[in-house]
């Protein structure tokens, strides 16, 4: 019997799910296909970083005064080159560029999609070998067809995303890809290269067992979250008792957690972070759209995270995203937070 005979792949996927669309063109499912790619990619490099020379950090420091590991410098050039040769994407903003990457090709400008991305999430933990995570988000462009992307198409709110997903290289490597239509998870079987549909219909559980913040920031936050994160770990967090705090400095990989079992996960307005430290475009957004179509919800503290005007591409934003009733009991000690979904 062949190799998980009854599962299908990625491509099997994207492919099945254009006959629901009869008008659909499949440039979306190509672009779905040409992430999947970069994926497997980036993924080889991850698993022998040490051995690759690509540990440690690269030297530069990017638009967001971090500096540079080498393994975020091969992930944003193995996304840029995998979307640029193909001919369903017109151009990428990426948390690696300070500006955005037009194509500019007479393929790429036909194209109707760009794409945003953190190429590497949580790349701190690369040396101590910890889950790390690619993070992406596509939108339908709003400038001409036939001309270059222009920045217009990267600056749209983020309820107008088309597909958002992310690649949590872990103890295995995790393709996750939301839809309006729904939640798809599609693991990687490194023997042959394809990523299978490994967890269908994915759906957050609207309670659960941990909360995600930093605990070193608990003195840095406004007395309403203090109160919120005493909450977490009171007895009366739920019938269980307090939450585990759990907070592996990769978002992807807490959040990734989150949807499957529930959870909460917050990066608030801290002292020096007037508006947090994750990116709105490529990390909020994405993250909110794939945890809304999953069934729960994200706010920025004051409003829904899909629908801030982004005005700027590398603008940060706080964030609070995760299970519905979790959002709802921090909206009891955080009443800005009391936003309609
Ligand atoms: P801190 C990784 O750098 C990241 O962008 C998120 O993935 C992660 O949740 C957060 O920053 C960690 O930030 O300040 O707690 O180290």
């Amino acid at each position: 019997m062949p190799r998980y005979h009854n599962l299908i792949t990625l491509d099997e996927f994207t492919i099945q799910q254009l006959r629901l669309f009869p008008h659909a063109t499949g440039e979306l499912s190509g672009l779905l296909r040409g992430i999947g790619l970069a994926a497997k990619r980036v993924n080889l490099e991850v698993n022998k970083a040490a051995l690759a020379d690509i540990l440690g950090a690269e030297g530069s420091i990017n638009i967001q005064g971090e500096v540079v590991q080498k393994l975020d410098v091969y992930a944003n050039n193995v996304f840029i080159n995998v979307l640029r040769s193909g001919i369903n994407c017109a151009g990428i903003v990426s948390e690696e560029n300070e500006e955005m990457v037009v194509f500019d090709d007479a393929k790429s400008n036909q194209s109707k999609y760009v794409l945003l991305m953190d190429p590497i999430d949580g790349s701190g933990n690369i040396d101590i070998n910890i889950s790390i995570g690619s993070i992406f988000s596509v939108y339908r462009r709003v400038s001409d067809l036939g001309k270059p992307a222009k920045l217009e198409d990267f600056l749209q709110p983020g309820i107008k995303q088309v597909a958002a997903g992310y690649v949590i290289y872990g103890s295995s490597t995790i393709l996750v890809y939301a839809t309006r239509r729904g939640v798809n998870g599609f693991t990687l079987d490194t023997a042959i290269g394809e990523f299978y549909l490994s967890h269908p219909n994915l759906k957050m559980p609207p309670h659960g067992l941990f909360y995600s913040f930093d605990n070193r920031y608990y003195n840095q936050v406004d007395q309403k979250l203090k109160n919120y994160v005493d909450f977490c770990i009171s007895t009366t967090a739920n019938k269980n008792g307090p939450y585990s705090n759990r907070y592996y400095g990769c978002m992807v990989a807490d959040i990734h957690r989150n949807l499957l079992k529930g959870g909460i996960f917050f990066y608030p307005q801290v002292t020096g972070k007037p508006n947090g430290k994750l990116r709105l475009c490529y990390e909020c957004n994405p993250m909110a759209f794939i945890t809304e179509v999953a069934g729960g919800n994200a706010t920025d503290g004051k409003q829904r995270i899909l629908d801030i005007q982004p005005e700027h591409i590398h603008q940060r934003s706080p964030l609070f995203i995760g299970s519905k009733e979790m959002m709802e009991d921090l909206q009891r000690f955080l009443p800005s937070a009391k936003v309609k979904f």
